[in-house]
């Protein structure tokens, strides 16, 4: 299965305002969600997250200020190829100056108020529980609609039990 990975920087501890992104062409064009793409041969997934990052907003992150904080499997039984295994990274601080890309438009949310009807359905299920500090796996299989999740399972993660993330 394709890996990709996802960041979602957090203003606040805990947070009060997260940096998410409008996806503005390719995979779930129009929706908005964390940062991040497919894992390329030799990268670890926070070496990818990094790169993506950078691509996507033009800030930096270091691999210290990286959390690893679950996983998550999105499963399309209808479109096998779009289903993934997205490696979930948060960070508290980068530097430089969100810009927006080519591929996404930054939008700094306020933690009570994230557009979730503009999101994909799963992220009702984990994004709070991530901004709550837990450490999670996540499992979603959507329905034939390829939009509504049909299935959910979700259970703590550690990042020991992965061997070793980074
Ligand atoms: P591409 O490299 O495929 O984008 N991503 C998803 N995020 C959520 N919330 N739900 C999904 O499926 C997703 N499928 C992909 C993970 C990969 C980026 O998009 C996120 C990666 O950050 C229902 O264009």
């Amino acid at each position: 299965m394709r890996e990709t990975t996802l960041c979602l920087l957090a203003e606040g501890t805990p947070p009060r305002r997260i940096l998410l992104g409008m996806k503005k062409e390719g995979f779930g064009a129009g929706k908005i969600t964390g940062f991040g793409g497919k894992i390329e041969p030799g990268e670890t997934p926070a070496m990818a997250a990094i790169r993506e990052l950078e691509e996507e907003t033009g800030i930096r992150v270091t691999c210290e200020e990286l959390e690893p904080v679950g996983q998550l499997q999105f499963l399309f039984p209808s479109r096998p190829g779009w289903s993934q295994l997205v490696h979930v990274f948060l960070s508290h601080r980068w530097l430089g100056t969100v810009r927006e890309g080519r591929e996404m438009k930054p939008v700094w949310c306020a933690v009570g108020e994230i557009p979730f009807e503009q999101m994909w359905d799963d992220a009702t299920y984990w994004l709070p529980r991530f901004l709550g500090g837990e450490r999670i796996r996540g499992s979603f299989v959507f329905a034939k609609d390829n939009e509504t999740v049909a299935e959910v399972s979700i259970s703590g993660w550690e990042e020991r039990s992965e061997g070793g993330q980074l």
